[in-house]
């Protein structure tokens, strides 16, 4: 059975999306980030970069949260993936970008708005991810002009990962409500059983 090491929230939580969407069993492996079980050694020998999210299937480890999807997608065959080869490099390339584009911004206004001691912060990053992020945001409102999903009106692992990155906001304490397609798109997929499922943020 596959273990995901990490809650359900942050990075993990899309693979946490994933498992569920597709109905696979798996066991989940607590990681304490507060206690710092992610820098133990026996976790570091799993996954080096001492963060969650990180698989291991029999004795195959994988982590990077994007790969592990898609990694999960394709090893259990899912109709979450695209059906041609161009489909599946645009699932590709939608979840590339929006880990750098959109999720990279989130995450670094919260951790100079919200983590980082006030000596430590650094307005300039603030205010980079600040400019930065409703130029990316409307791109991917202008996709889903008239569409209910990434893709067009299937949903696929675009959906799941780039909402997963949007969903970062909330750590951000980021208003995204001007994008009238996102909003819609986000609302429609929190309906879903999969993301009721794995509330974010975490309620637990
Ligand atoms: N690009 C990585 C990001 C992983 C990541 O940043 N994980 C965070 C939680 S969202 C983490 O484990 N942080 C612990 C730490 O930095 O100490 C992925 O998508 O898997």
């Amino acid at each position: 059975m596959i273990k995901i090491y990490g809650a359900k929230m942050g990075s993990a939580f899309r693979c946490h999306v994933l498992m569920l969407e597709m109905g696979i069993q798996y066991e989940e492996v607590k990681v304490d980030l507060g206690k710092g079980d992610q820098f133990k050694p026996e976790y570091l020998r799993l996954n080096p970069n001492g963060k969650i999210p990180c698989i291991v299937d029999n004795d195959f480890v994988l982590w990077e949260s994007m790969a592990i999807n898609k990694y999960i997608a394709t090893k259990y065959n899912s109709d979450l993936l695209g059906k041609s080869i161009e489909e599946n490099a645009l699932i590709d390339q939608w979840s590339y970008w929006s880990i750098l584009e959109v999720q990279a911004n989130l995450y670094s206004i919260a951790f100079q708005k919200f983590w980082a001691s006030e000596a430590d912060r650094d307005e300039k990053a603030i205010k980079k991810a600040m400019d930065d992020l409703p130029k990316a945001l409307k791109i991917l409102d202008n996709q889903l002009e008239g569409k209910e999903y990434i893709l067009g009106n299937r949903f696929t692992l675009a959906d799941i990962n780039v909402a997963t990155c949007v969903m970062a906001a909330d750590f951000a304490q980021y208003d995204y409500s001007a994008h009238k397609n996102i909003t819609r798109w986000i609302a429609k997929l929190n309906k879903r059983p999969s993301f009721e499922q794995v509330p974010f943020p975490p309620k637990e």
